[in-house]
């Protein structure tokens, strides 16, 4: 027997990345457009399952959102959609999730304890729980063993950190699962290859979801599995560092930044950062460039290049001369250094 599935996490429907900013609604829209595609690749592939392992939505959903992706699912009637809950769209006694007439191909996991579900046709059977709570600090998925040897075993995890159901990977295969389809880390990648994948986000939902996003697509039998990464390129975010020093001038910084929006795909966004030691007496105004668009943010991480011989000369009769002797009487060691550097930014009012 060989399934064929499609496997997407953590879509965050209704979420508003980079709010303030310019594109920030086209990045809400792109999260449902590519929610929309991965449907209509199944429509197309006609999968015997969609796995949606956890925080399909960014809160809790109204009515209207469960309509319009029902709708979605509708349009795939062969195909049998396992939706698990995560802990930001988890459960409660009045989520519409539990109410919502959904369309018959759908199998909601509606407890927080571990259910199964057995499809003998595929001698397949599918387990997986949705969160009632924000956070479930218990191991859950490691204590699972499934029922029915011979048949293809799947297990579909939300979690992976110490508040968010921690597990290991290996303690779950060798409880007799075949395949492990995990969501909640938004970072991608195989936790065993071929065995188990955490999906991470299909699109990214904030500028610290660096790297490639999208959705997972292959065929499992009791033998192995055979999965691939399909990236959606609507938004990759970026971070890219600027080594600043003594003679660095805003011309350069600017430059750099133009260069890179120029030569890079248009679907990269960018926070950019400032690194190094820079002439105290000039403060970087780049208010332009941080509008610019694609450029999320700026962050300057940049300590002053002091010349201490020039300060002593200018300030000797000052508290920060006689700061700047009594640190220099010591041994210059790596703290000290830090300390006079700290000391002289503090007296000299400069923010860092
Ligand atoms: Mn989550």
């Amino acid at each position: 027997m060989r399934v064929r599935f499609i496997h997407i996490s953590d879509v965050h429907l209704g979420a508003e990345p980079d709010a303030g900013r310019a594109w920030s609604a086209k990045r809400r829209q792109d999260i449902w457009d590519s929610f929309a595609q991965v449907i209509a690749v199944a429509e197309r592939e006609k999968p015997e399952f969609l796995f949606v392992t956890g925080d399909l939505f960014h809160g809790q959903p109204l009515k209207k959102e469960l309509k319009e992706v029902d709708a979605l699912f509708r349009r795939i009637p062969g195909t049998r959609v396992m939706l698990v809950v995560g802990n930001h769209d988890y459960l409660r006694g009045k989520s519409y999730y539990l109410t919502y007439p959904w369309a018959e191909n759908v199998c909601l996991f509606r407890r927080e304890e571990i259910d199964c579900f057995e499809f003998p046709e595929l001698q397949t059977a599918v387990y997986g729980c949705s969160y009632w709570h924000r956070e479930i600090g218990e191991r859950k998925y490691d204590r699972v063993r499934p029922k029915r040897d011979g048949w293809i075993n799947i297990l579909l995890a939300h979690g992976g950190d110490e508040r968010h159901i921690p597990f290991s990977t290996a303690q779950i295969l060798q409880n007799g699962f075949d395949y492990v389809a995990a969501g909640h880390i938004h970072r991608g990648g195989w936790l065993a290859e071929g065995r188990a994948v955490m999906a991470g986000s299909l699109e990214p939902v904030d500028c610290n979801d660096t790297g490639p996003h999208g959705y997972w697509m292959g065929s499992l039998t009791k033998a192995g599995a055979s999965v691939q990464f399909c990236p959606v390129k609507k938004c990759e975010y970026c971070h890219e560092t600027y080594a600043v020093n003594g003679r660095t001038t805003e011309q350069e910084i600017r430059a750099w930044a133009q260069a890179l929006l120029t030569e890079r795909p248009a679907y990269q966004y960018f926070r950019l950062k400032l690194t190094g030691r820079k002439d105290p007496e000039i403060v970087f105004d780049l208010q332009g460039l941080a509008e610019m668009e694609r450029i999320v943010d700026i962050r300057q991480e940049l300590v002053p290049d002091y010349d201490y011989d020039k300060l002593l000369a200018e300030y000797s009769d000052s508290i920060l001369g006689a700061y700047i002797r009594r640190m220099q009487r010591g041994d210059m060691d790596a703290v000290r250094s830090r300390a006079l550097e700290y000391g002289v930014n503090a007296l000299l009012g400069y923010e860092l």
